[in-house]
C-alpha cells in the first residue's frame, strides 16, 4: 500500500459546483446517475486529465455534456475514472451499478437489516459513484432517490425535502436539496420501513426546526432521550458558541451495523443504534450519558465540521478535537464537571497514552497514512480536545470565544487546516501560539518532572517544573511545548494558600503557569509552612507527572484538596502505589492507610456521592499495565485483587451499610444523583461479591429481579458473573438472555458481560459465545461486544501465558479482514502494544502480529497497523 504525505498536499485541479444525482434503489443491486458540474481551478496549473475516484463500481455510461463519450476519452482503472482533454467546464455524467446487499466493509452504500444507508466518511462516496472524493471539493447536491413504495416508503437525504412523486411498478421518488456546499464525506442517504418520531426546536432567531427521528418500529419507545439531548445540545451551542442551526429540519436514523458510533451527515445524522436508542429498561446510565456526548456531538459538527470543514484527511483533527472539547464541555455543564473531567482524563491516561508510547504514536495532526480510517484515533479525538481545552485555558473563555467566532466567521463554507485555527485564536487573542503549535507536530506524551524544596528562614517554597518528551517513530528529538499548569498549595489546615509568585501581586489561590521552557523554577513567597503541593489541577495539559509523593501526602490530599479532579487523582496515585508494592513484592500487607482512606470516603457524606464512587473505584488493569515498564499481567491483576478484597473484608459493613443508604427509587431518572447513588449502590455489591458474601448475593439476586432500570440488573449481573458463584452466574445470565433476546442492543450487553469478566470469559467461553445464535460476523457492535471486549478489558484471559488469548485473536482478525477491514484493523491494535510486557509475553504477542502479517491478501486497514505494529 502506498503512503500518502501532507507535504504532497495540492489544491485539487479541477472543482465541481453542483452535484445531480439519482439513486435507483432494487433488491438485486443499486443504480447511481450522476450529473456533476465540473470546472478546472482557476488558481492551480491546468491539467488535461481530470481523474475521479471509484471503487468497487461497475460503471455502465459516461457522458460529457450529455454526450456519450467515445472509449477512447477516457479510461478505466482500479480506482479512478481518467477522462482525457478534459474542456475547462462541462457536465459529466457517470452511470454506475454497485450492490449494497454485498457490502460487508459497511463503508458507501449498504444495506442494513432491511434498509439502505451509506457511510461516507473517510472515502466512501466512491464507493457509489465515481467522484473528487476529497474534502476540499465542496459542492452542492440535489439527490433523487427511487425505490419500492411499500418496502421503502421513507427516503431521506440531506438538506430539505422538494419533491416527492408515486412512479410505476409500486415505486416512488423522493427529491432532497442541500443549500450548502459540502464535502462528499458528508453525503447520506436512507431508505427504509421506518417509523418517525416528530418534535421541533425554535432557535434562537425564532425559526422552527423540524426534528425527526427514525427508528425501526420496535425501537419507537427508545428515541426520547436522544431527542431529549438533541434539544439540549442546540440550545446549548446557540448560548455557548452562538452558533444556530441552519436548516427546517434535522433528522437521526438508528442503524444496527455501522463501523463507527455515528456520523454528522448534513441535515440527516445517521447513528450505530447503540450510541442513540435508550429506555431505562435497557439501557445503563453509562449508555444515557453516551448518547447524550454523542448526539452533541453529531450535532456540534453542523458548524465543527460541515460549515467549517477539513482542507484534507491530515487535518482531521480540526473537526474531531474541536467537536469533542465542545462535546465534552457540554456534558460537563449537564452533571457534574469534576466526574466528567475524571472521566475523559482516565480514559485519555489509559487508551490514548498508551497509544503515544507505542508504534502507532502519531501528532494531533499526522504527517502520514496509508489508510484514513485508522487514524479515526483516541490521539486524533481526544488528545485533540485536550489541545484545544488548553488553548482555552491558555486564553480564558472570553478571548476563547472570541477566537471562535472568528474562525466561524472567517471560514465558514471552507475547507481549512487546523493552523488556520490556531490563527484565528492568535488573531482574536493577541496571543502568540507559535510555540503552543508543536502540539500539532510532535507526537507522544511530555513527561514534567517536579522537584520542590521549602526554605523556612525565609518563607519560601520553590517548585522546579522539568519537561522532556520520549521519542516516537520518525522523532527522536522533541522541541518543548508550550501548556499552562493549575496548581495550588495547601497548607498544614489543609486550606489553599494565597499565592505569591517572587516579584509579582498575589495570584490568588489556585494559580496557572506558562510552562514554556525545558526547565523553569517558581519561587513562592510568605509560606510559613511546607506546603502540600497540588499539581496539574483539572489536569490542564495531557501530560505525565513525576513527582515522589509519600502516600502521607496523598492521604492529605484525598481529604482536602479543593480541586475534586486532583482529590480523585490523589486517591488513584496512592491505590497504583499500594498494588505496585504488593505485585514487586516489595510490600506483602494492603497498606492500612488505603483502607482508612476508603472507609472516611464510604463514610462522607459531605463529597459529592458520584465523585466518592470513582475514587473508590480502583485504577484498571489497563491503567496499570499502561504505568508499568516490562508488564506482568499476572501479577498487576493479582495485586489488584487482593486491594480489592482486603478492602471488602475490611469494609464489610460499612459496603452494607452504604448500599442499604442508597435503595433504589420507585422509578428511573437520569439525573446525576441518582445515578451517582446508583454507581456507589452497584459498587458496593460489586466489592463484596468479590469476598464471595453471601448476605450480597442475596442483595445481588433480588437487585436483578426487581430493578426498573438496566444500570441495577446489569450491575446486579456482572457482580455475580464476576464472582466465584458459578452457579448463580449461569442462572441470572440464562435467565437474562431468556428475557433480553430480542433486543440486540441488550444482547450485546449481555455478551460483552461475559466477554469483559475474568471468571465468565475464559478462552472456551468466548468462543462458545462466538458459536451462540446471536452473534454475527455481520455485525461490528457484535464483534466487538465479544471479541473486543475480550482483547481490550479482559486482559488476564486475553494476556493467558501460553499465547492463546493472542493467536485466537489474530485467527479472528484473519478471518474479518476480508469482509470488514475497518473493524479488522481495529480489533488488531492491543497486539501492537507488545512493548509494554515482559519479554515472554512481547515474544508472543509479536508471533501473533507476524501470523495476521504472513496472510498473502491482507486489506489496506490492517496491512499498516500490523507492519507498523510490528516495527
Ligand atoms: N462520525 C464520526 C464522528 O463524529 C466521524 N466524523 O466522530
Ligand atoms: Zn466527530
Amino acid at each position: 500500500p502506498k503512503t500518502i504525505r501532507l507535504k504532497d498536499y495540492r489544491e485539487p485541479p479541477f472543482l465541481i459546483d453542483q452535484v445531480d444525482l439519482r439513486v435507483e434503489l432494487f433488491e438485486d443491486g443499486a443504480r447511481v446517475h450522476s450529473r456533476l458540474d465540473v470546472r478546472r481551478n482557476p488558481s492551480v496549473q491546468p491539467e488535461s486529465e481530470l481523474h475521479l475516484d471509484g471503487e468497487d463500481l461497475k460503471l455502465e455510461e459516461v457522458t460529457l455534456n450529455g454526450e456519450h463519450l467515445s472509449a477512447s476519452r477516457y479510461v478505466v482503472e482500479d480506482s479512478q475514472l481518467t477522462i482525457r482533454d478534459m474542456p475547462d467546464s462541462a457536465v459529466v455524467g457517470v452511470v454506475t451499478w454497485i450492490k449494497p446487499q454485498e457490502n460487508t466493509r459497511l463503508e458507501g452504500l449498504y444495506k442494513s437489516s432491511g434498509m439502505f444507508c451509506t457511510q461516507c466518511e473517510a472515502e466512501g462516496f466512491r464507493r457509489i459513484t465515481y467522484y473528487l472524493d476529497r474534502p476540499d471539493v465542496m459542492a452542492r447536491f440535489r439527490t433523487r432517490i427511487e425505490a419500492d413504495l411499500k418496502r421503502y416508503p421513507i427516503l431521506l437525504a440531506n438538506g430539505n425535502e422538494v419533491d416527492r412523486s408515486p412512479l410505476e411498478e409500486g415505486r416512488h421518488q423522493v427529491t432532497w436539496e442541500d443549500p450548502f456546499p459540502k464535502p462528499a464525506y458528508l453525503f447520506a442517504l436512507v431508505g427504509g420501513d421506518l417509523v418517525e418520531r416528530h418534535d421541533s426546536f425554535e432557535t434562537v432567531s425564532g425559526r422552527n426546526v423540524a426534528l425527526r427521528m427514525y427508528v425501526e418500529p420496535r425501537n419507537q419507545e427508545k428515541c426520547d432521550h436522544a431527542l431529549a439531548a438533541l434539544k439540549r445540545a442546540m440550545r446549548w451551542d446557540e448560548e455557548v458558541y452562538g452558533r444556530e442551526y441552519d436548516l427546517d429540519v434535522f433528522m437521526i436514523v438508528a442503524v444496527d451495523d455501522f463501523n463507527m458510533g455515528a456520523m454528522e451527515n448534513k441535515g440527516l445524522n445517521i447513528f450505530n443504534s447503540s450510541c442513540v436508542l435508550a429506555s431505562p429498561e435497557t439501557a445503563t446510565d453509562a449508555i444515557y450519558d453516551r448518547i447524550e456526548s454523542i448526539v452533541a456531538h453529531e450535532y456540534f459538527h453542523n458548524w465543527s465540521g460541515n460549515r467549517v470543514t477539513c482542507r484534507d484527511w491530515f487535518q482531521l483533527s480540526l473537526k474531531e478535537g474541536f467537536t469533542v472539547f465542545r462535546d465534552s464541555e457540554y456534558s460537563a455543564d449537564q452533571g457534574s464537571r469534576t466526574v466528567n473531567r475524571i472521566d475523559s482524563v482516565n480514559m485519555l491516561r489509559t487508551a490514548q497514552f498508551a497509544e503515544d508510547s507505542g508504534p502507532m504514536a502519531h501528532p494531533i495532526r499526522p504527517a502520514e497514512y496509508m489508510e484514513i480510517t485508522n487514524f479515526y484515533t483516541v490521539t486524533i479525538y481526544e488528545k485533540g480536545a485536550e489541545v484545544v481545552r488548553m488553548i482555552h485555558s491558555l486564553l480564558g473563555p472570553e478571548l476563547f470565544r472570541a477566537g471562535s467566532d472568528l474562525y466561524f466567521e472567517r471560514h465558514d463554507g471552507q475547507a481549512v487546516t487546523t493552523d488556520d485555527f490556531v490563527r484565528a485564536m492568535e488573531d482574536a487573542s493577541g496571543r502568540d501560539l507559535t510555540q503552543f503549535r508543536r502540539w500539532y507536530d510532535q507526537a507522544g506524551t511530555p513527561e514534567l518532572a517536579i522537584e520542590d524544596s521549602y526554605d523556612a528562614a525565609s518563607q519560601t517554597y520553590r517548585l522546579s517544573i522539568s519537561q522532556s518528551c520520549p521519542p516516537t517513530p520518525g522523532q527522536p528529538e522533541k522541541a518543548p511545548f508550550h501548556l499552562p499548569f493549575e496548581l495550588g498549595l495547601l497548607g498544614t489546615d489543609g486550606q489553599d494558600l494565597e499565592l505569591q509568585l517572587e516579584g509579582s501581586e498575589p495570584s490568588g489561590r489556585s494559580m496557572v503557569l506558562d510552562i514554556t521552557e525545558p526547565r523553569q523554577e517558581f519561587v513562592f513567597t510568605n509560606i510559613t509552612a511546607r506546603p502540600v503541593p497540588s499539581l496539574l489541577r483539572g489536569f490542564t495539559a495531557p501530560v505525565r507527572l513525576r513527582y515522589p509523593w509519600t502516600r502521607d501526602q496523598l492521604m492529605f490530599l484525598i481529604s482536602h484538596d479543593s480541586d475534586g479532579f486532583n482529590r480523585w487523582d490523589a486517591s488513584q496515585r496512592l491505590a497504583t502505589d499500594v498494588i505496585e508494592a504488593l505485585a514487586e513484592g516489595r510490600e506483602a500487607e494492603v497498606d492500612a492507610r488505603l483502607v482508612s482512606a476508603c472507609s472516611a470516603l464510604l463514610k462522607n457524606d459531605a463529597l459529592d456521592p458520584a465523585l466518592v464512587a470513582k475514587m473508590l473505584s480502583l485504577p484498571s488493569l489497563a491503567y496499570l499495565i499502561e504505568l508499568t515498564p516490562s508488564a506482568d499481567v499476572l501479577k498487576l491483576h493479582q495485586a489488584r485483587e487482593q486491594v480489592l478484597t482486603s478492602l471488602a473484608r475490611s469494609l464489610r459493613d460499612d459496603l452494607h451499610e452504604v448500599y442499604q443508604r442508597h435503595p433504589a427509587p420507585a422509578a428511573y431518572r437520569y439525573t446525576s444523583e441518582d445515578m451517582a447513588a446508583r454507581a456507589l449502590r452497584n459498587m458496593a455489591l460489586a466489592w463484596l461479591l468479590s469476598i464471595n458474601d453471601e448476605q450480597a448475593l442475596k442483595l445481588a439476586r433480588s437487585q436483578y429481579g426487581q430493578a426498573n432500570n438496566m444500570t441495577d440488573r446489569l450491575g446486579a449481573l456482572r457482580a455475580v458473573v464476576n464472582s466465584d458463584f458459578a452457579e448463580a452466574r449461569q442462572t441470572l445470565l440464562d435467565d437474562f438472555y431468556q428475557q433480553w433476546q430480542a433486543d440486540p442492543q441488550v444482547v450485546e450487553l449481555w455478551f460483552a458481560v461475559q466477554a469483559a469478566s475474568p471468571q465468565a470469559g475464559t478462552l472456551p467461553h468466548i468462543k462458545a459465545l462466538m458459536e451462540h445464535a446471536a452473534f454475527d460476523w455481520k455485525n461490528p457492535n457484535k464483534v466487538r461486544s465479544v471479541i473486543g471486549a475480550f482483547a481490550g478489558q479482559n486482559l488476564v484471559n486475553f494476556h493467558a501465558p501460553d499465547g492463546s488469548g493472542y493467536s485466537f485473536l489474530a485467527e479472528q482478525v484473519i478471518r474479518l479482514d476480508p469482509s470488514n477491514p475497518q473493524i479488522a484493523a481495529r480489533l488488531v491494535s492491543p497486539l501492537t502494544r507488545w512493548k509494554k510486557f515482559k519479554p515472554e509475553t512481547a515474544d508472543a504477542m509479536q508471533r501473533a502480529l507476524r501470523e495476521v502479517m504472513g496472510q498473502p491478501k491482507l486489506s489496506r486497514d490492517t496491512y499498516e497497523i500490523v507492519s507498523k505494529g510490528l516495527s
